[in-house]
């Protein structure tokens, strides 16, 4: 398998546990990554003997954004072709539940990939966020319709425009996350779930994951292009590449707003 350096698999009876393995980087996601995780993740999609797949990171982090370095020079121009979206409507068509098991920082990239999956377990440690702002561009995977959608305007718009973090509590209290657990346990947690809902009837758990779904998806469209369009646009400003910059050099950046 193509993936074995930076994801990890495991199964359990019917459960296919995917683990997110770059850890210097808290798990950061770059293309190759995403790429194979859409095909592992389409894989057990396609496996009989799979009734649910849990994915998961390490304590510290669940992922804490797309890779920041792969993009800090990048134009407007250049992120269109990169075409990096295609993965996350791969993600998006996954027909199987996908459990969330997340411990440490779940942030830009990291959040909207949590937001992709279904049920969603926080240990009481987690932090969760779309710090985008802080770097000079904005959530371009969704972030700004699903967590809008999740917690409401107001406090959306809290986490998108000032780039704070929520602990998992607050999530929780807000709609994003499911369930808070100790974060001794935050991963055997995870799996209990996993299993408790692979026990149910496949067939079933298909269609009450794409009726779910349906109650929003149909509002979701329009917004996640317009979302698109302007995390594109962003990468043609000299923030952007200030913003990215500078988190690399480990700076505080210099926005010039041009
Ligand atoms: N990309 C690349 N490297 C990262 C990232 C990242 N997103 N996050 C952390 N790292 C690296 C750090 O550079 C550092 O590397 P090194 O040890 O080589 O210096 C290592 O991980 C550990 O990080 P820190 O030393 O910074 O650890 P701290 O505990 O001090 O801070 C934080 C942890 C707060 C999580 C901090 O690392 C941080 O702010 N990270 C960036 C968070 C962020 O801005 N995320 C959003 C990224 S942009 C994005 O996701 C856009 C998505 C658009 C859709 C996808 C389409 C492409």
């Amino acid at each position: 398998m193509t993936s074995e350096k930076h994801l990890l698999t495991a199964i359990d009876g019917s459960v296919a546990i995917i683990t997110i393995n770059r850890p210097k980087v808290l798990n950061a996601l770059n293309l190759e990554l995403m790429e194979d995780l859409a095909a592992l993740l389409e894989e057990f999609d396609a496996d009989n003997q799979i009734h649910v797949i849990l994915l998961s990171g390490n304590e510290r982090a669940w992922a804490a954004g797309a890779d920041i370095g792969d993009m800090t020079t990048a134009s407007s121009e250049e992120m269109k072709k990169r075409n990096q979206f295609a993965v996350w409507e791969r993600i998006k068509s996954i027909q199987k539940p996908i459990i969330a098991a997340v411990s440490g920082f779940a942030l830009g990239g990291g959040c909207e990939l949590m937001m992709h999956c279904d049920i969603i377990i926080a240990s009481e440690n987690a932090k969760l966020g779309q710090p985008e702002i802080n770097i000079g561009v904005m959530p371009g995977a969704g972030g700004t319709q699903r967590l809008t959608h999740a917690i409401g305007k107001s406090l959306a718009m809290d986490v998108v425009l000032s780039g704070r973090f929520l602990s998992a509590k607050e999530a929780l209290e807000h709609g994003l996350i499911s369930r808070v657990v100790p974060k001794e346990h935050w991963f055997e947690a995870a799996l209990e779930v996993a299993k408790q809902v692979a026990t149910k009837g496949p067939i079933a758990l298909r269609a009450a994951k794409a009726s779910v779904l349906n109650a929003h998806e149909e509002h979701l469209s329009n917004g996640l292009l317009e979302e698109r369009s302007l995390f594109y646009s962003l990468f043609d400003t000299n923030d952007q590449t200030e913003g990215m910059t500078a988190f690399v050099e480990k700076r505080k950046p210099n926005f010039s707003g041009t």
